[in-house]
């Protein structure tokens, strides 16, 4: 066991509980703003000189994190694990996020010293002073509160949005949320549709509506691979071995696509758990945590738990419209200039998709985050951070 014994998780939470119990009434009436916790990394230095050190967040849990040393960007020290709390002043901010930190954050950390509580831990333990601004973030309104966003992952290079053809069955719309998400971050994009192997078993409708589909995306531009986890092909292997080096990815996808399986196929540090009887699941997450992971070979993952409910904040026409990148052109286009491109006359985006420039399946899409009438993908409830 390279990192740490999940029992241990359970030691450090109880003690984490008396800490925060200790320290409450001296802290209170204090306010702090939330973008006080956020600062630049070019004002780190005076921190570093006074003993801080820069380090990547590799998993989040409810009251503590974990966190490894990263002295220059990509550079992660997965082995070296903390186990690190916000510092205090901060947690009584107000905030817009659910939490301060989600994994894939840099932050900024001060060692703690050892104290009679901590003398026998097993991991050294830290304060997280700040955190950087994010580079790229994947975010969707918090199932909890939607008043808030839930950031599910920062920092990373690419988005990998992983379906399953069957079991659970691909949901295109899901995809598209995940697709505007990417497009408006910047972030490089991979979609994967796994579980080829069971394909075979499908009516002829359904496998011609899938390759359909899949040539839809890729005349779009995006890039869309069929795989499989179980059974692979060396073309399959030689994807996925490609597919992550020299980047940090983010997997996500609904539960059981078989994100932990891909990640597996090229041995991280710690293998990710992964259903073993499939036929039994009842829409169990086998991941219960974002958790960012070394790959043998080079570059590092973030496997994610299923998605359940991926609501979106809702966008202006604009901006959507631009997330769609075959409606871009039809940009400014329209008889109105703040054309939503639902029933107004002389809709370019709307004559487009007459004309089969523009697919329904698409266009559905976009109305659905426009107007939040399809803005949930299965049951809204959601038990995961
Ligand atoms: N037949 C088949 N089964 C697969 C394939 N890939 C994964 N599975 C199975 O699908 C089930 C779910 O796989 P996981 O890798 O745990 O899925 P996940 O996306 O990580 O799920 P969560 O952690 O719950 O989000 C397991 O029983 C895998 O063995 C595949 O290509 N073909
Ligand atoms: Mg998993
Ligand atoms: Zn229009």
């Amino acid at each position: 066991m390279s990192r740490w014994d999940r029992d241990q998780y359970d030691k450090f939470d109880k003690k984490e509980k008396i800490r925060r119990a200790r320290g409450r009434s001296s802290d209170k009436g204090k306010t702090v703003l939330a973008d006080e916790f956020t600062r630049d990394e070019s004002q780190w230095a005076e921190f570093l000189a006074k003993g801080y050190f820069a380090a990547r967040v590799m998993e989040v849990h409810k009251r503590y994190l974990f966190v490894s040393p990263e002295a220059t960007r990509g550079a992660i020290e997965t082995s070296d694990v903390w186990l690190a709390s916000v510092a205090r002043k901060h947690l009584q901010a107000q905030q817009e996020e659910r939490n301060f930190c989600c994994v894939g954050d840099r932050v900024l950390c001060l060692p703690e010293k050892i104290t009679a509580a901590g003398q026998d831990a097993d991991l050294p333990s830290c304060i997280v002073a700040h955190r950087a601004p994010r580079s790229a973030q994947i975010s969707r309104l918090d199932p909890l509160n939607q008043d808030r966003e839930h950031v599910l992952a920062a920092n990373m290079d690419q988005l990998v949005i992983v379906a399953s053809y069957i079991y659970p069955r691909v949901k295109w719309g899901l995809i598209d949320r995940y697709l505007v998400l990417a497009e408006e971050q910047h972030l490089p994009v991979v979609i994967i549709l796994n579980k080829r192997d069971l394909l075979a078993s499908q009516s002829a409708a359904f496998q011609a509506q899938c390759e359909e589909y899949i040539s839809l995306y890729r005349k779009i531009g995006y890039s869309i691979y069929s795989v499989q986890a179980v059974d692979s092909s060396p073309t399959d292997l030689a994807i996925i071995s490609d597919l992550f080096v020299g980047k940090i990815s983010l997997l996500s996808g609904h539960s059981g696509v078989g994100k932990s399986s891909l990640i597996n196929l090229r041995q991280p540090d710690i293998e990710q758990a992964v259903e073993q009887e499939e036929i039994l699941r009842k829409g169990r997450h086998t991941t219960s945590f974002a958790s960012l992971l070394r790959l043998s070979g080079g570059g590092y993952v973030i496997d994610s738990p299923g998605i359940r409910s991926f609501l979106l904040r809702k966008r202006s026409p604009i901006d959507l419209t631009w997330c769609f990148p075959e409606m871009r052109r039809f940009l400014n286009c329209c008889q109105y200039r703040e054309c939503k491109h639902l029933e107004e006359p002389d809709c370019a985006v709307k004559q487009a998709v007459e004309a089969g420039e523009i697919s329904t399946l698409r266009y559905k899409s976009y109305v659905g985050l426009l107007t939040g009438a399809e803005g949930r993908e299965g049951r809204v409830r959601d038990l995961f951070i």
